[in-house]
């Protein structure tokens, strides 16, 4: 152990501790900006510097250890003076345009000026004028950007993806493409990590609401919306709401005073993903089994998480041909909703608009594929808005959701089982795939608890399960670095599957690019426990038994893996 002072106070922490570490031990908070636990801890800003009594310079606290009889100031004269100095020349190079921001109220720059008594500043602007393409649903304002190189370390040491680099040194720095591309022409997943890791508004999504709003206005069109089941868990969070409060059932509420004419639930179409991939997964390891089947290439990918489409696109497309060919529960919402429900109704599809609630980026993209439109050429879903979008909504309704009453969602398409809810968690769609495949083989239900061991949020998870009698090997990555890893692995013979379950975002849904932002704090364990809960609780745990899946296959698609099915449930991914 190491005994120091920290603000007249004696501290006892473990050797190897940083000066930041130690002083929390106690209650002492010092500010920071670029730090990142594990991952960036560089020291880049300089405003967690502190005082240590024998050393003339300021030191970092985020990246210096403690030693024995140290004495520390973290708030002395020369520390506050130095750190608002550091905040001072940030802010002369940031266009401070605080109430058009995307962050504004959630950016830790701001409210550091603010706690600084930054009123004034003492040097001249000097703004970059970099603005990526607008029309991308990632946008970059290198005017915003504080270079603190997390956007780097996130997209490379955690993504895999490398999208971001240093040009330029000194007073020179920027943040930019790697390679000088445009972003729209890069490897980007769209997993927005970047987005929630940028402690400022350098880094947001393409804004989507006034589309949405035009189209509610619209006395021709009749406005549908679907709800992602990780939406569920953190919808509230920027509204105040508890988890108790923040209901799916609320937000329901919340859409229809907003003027939804009918709120459904992604969970639904999950359900009918299970049914799809679970087949597609039985029917590829039995042609495996039968003459000619050898080339039947194991293991077999989910599909249902745009970010791992794009990843597996860019940096491994000989393994397409591996990956379910089973469109998102997004997706397939899209096409039941244009095609069943339409007629249903007893409308055309063109006079429906089709909204769907997403934790997540790149789910903007993958509406806009060439392949996701009806028979016209209109797309299945006309607009994605990320939780962030959709709160902004509710905020600028003038719509109190504490004081709203919780509704049921719509029939038939707003019912999903305990099997779909968890999609949203790492090891999610894995179990509830088991759970539907076990009894699409033998007949009769597992335990809905017999495939837990690939939940929890090990970075890959690897698992064999009993089958009816046939040993089905599985794994689960999260994060796409880790599935990077496991693919390499694959590659080199050290492993090998038959069915590998993997999501872009750390955490699954629950962690996504699309979920309000809480600057340094990682939530999505917490809200994968929500997810988790109401399976647990869930009339319903199994997506076979799901009454709306059976009704519309009942009445529309006959069977999983039909012509029809195939026509509208399914792609081959190549756009
Ligand atoms: Fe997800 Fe999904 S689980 S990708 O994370 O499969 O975004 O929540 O909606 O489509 O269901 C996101 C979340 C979804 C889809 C579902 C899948
Ligand atoms: Fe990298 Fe994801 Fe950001 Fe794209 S969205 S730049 S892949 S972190």
């Amino acid at each position: 152990m190491v005994k120091l002072i920290i603000d007249d106070r004696v501290v006892e922490v473990p050797e190897h501790t940083t000066i930041l570490d130690a002083a929390a031990s106690v209650g002492i908070k010092i500010p920071t900006l670029c730090y990142l636990r594990d991952l960036n801890e560089v020291g880049a800003c300089r405003v967690c510097v502190v005082e240590v009594e024998g050393i003339d310079q300021l030191v970092a606290a985020c990246n210096n250890y403690v030693l024995d009889g140290m004495i520390v100031h973290t708030n002395s004269r020369k520390a506050r003076i130095a750190r608002k100095a550091n905040v001072e020349f940030l802010l002369s190079q940031h266009d401070s345009e605080c109430t058009s921001c995307a962050r504004s109220g959630n950016c830790s720059l701001q409210s550091l000026a603010n706690d600084l008594g930054i009123t004034d500043l003492p040097y001249p602007k000097h703004l970059e004028g970099f603005r990526s393409d607008p029309a991308f649903p990632l946008i970059r304002n290198n005017d915003k950007c504080i270079k603190c190189l997390r956007c780097i370390q996130i997209c490379e040491k955690v993504q895999a993806t490398g999208v971001w680099d240093l040009t330029s040194r000194a007073s020179h720095a920027s943040v930019n493409v790697a390679g000088g591309k445009e972003l729209s022409q890069t490897d980007c997943a769209l997993c927005g990590q970047c987005i929630t890791h940028c402690p400022t508004g350098a880094l947001r999504a393409r804004d989507d609401t006034e589309r949405v709003f035009d189209a509610l206005e619209d006395q021709e069109k009749i406005c549908l919306v679907q709800i992602a089941p990780a939406v569920r868990t953190s919808w509230g969070e920027s509204l105040g709401l508890t988890h108790e409060q923040a209901t799916v059932e609320r937000l329901a509420s919340a859409l229809r005073a907003m003027g939804f004419d009918y709120v459904f639930d992604t969970n639904f179409s999950a359900d009918l993903t299970i049914m799809e991939e679970g087949s597609e997964l039985l029917e590829r390891i039995k042609k495996a089994s039968e003459p000619g089947g050898e080339d039947i290439k194991f293991p077999m990918f989910t599909s249902c998480c745009p970010g791992w489409i794009r990843y597996v696109k860019s940096h491994y497309p000989e393994l397409l041909d591996q990956v379910s060919t089973s469109k998102s529960p997004q997706q397939m919402f899209g096409a039941v909703a244009k095609t069943y429900y339409a007629h249903a109704l007893g409308v055309d599809p063109s006079k429906i608009f089709s909204v769907s609630i997403m934790p997540c980026v790149a789910k903007k993209a993958e509406a806009a594929l060439p392949t996701m439109v009806g028979e016209t050429g209109d797309p299945d879903v006309d607009v994605v808005l990320t939780v962030r979008e959709v709160d902004r909504m509710i905020r600028a309704s003038h719509i109190d959701a504490s004081a709203l009453p919780e509704q049921e969602l719509d029939q038939p398409l707003g019912v999903g089982t305990g099997a779909a809810v968890i999609f949203g968690a790492t090891g999610g769609v894995m179990d509830a795939a088991l759970r539907s495949a076990y009894f699409l083989a033998t007949g009769e239900n597992p335990d809905p608890d017999a495939f837990s061991g690939v939940r929890g949020l090990d970075g890959w998870k690897e698992k064999t399960f009993d089958l009816a009698g046939t040993p089905l090997r599985v794994a689960v990555a999260h994060g796409l670095g880790n599935a990077r890893k496991l693919i390499e692995a694959l590659r080199a013979g050290e492993v090998s599957y038959d069915f590998v379950e993997i999501m872009a975002c750390p955490g699954g849904c629950v962690g996504g690019g699309g979920q309000p932002i809480h600057d340094g704090c990682e939530l999505a364990g917490e809200r994968g426990d929500v997810l988790w809960g109401l399976d647990a609780q869930a009339p319903i745990r199994f997506s076979h038994e799901n009454p709306s899946v059976k009704l519309v296959y009942d009445d529309f698609f006959g069977n999983p893996l039909s012509e029809r099915a195939e026509e509208l449930l399914h792609t081959d991914h190549t756009a």
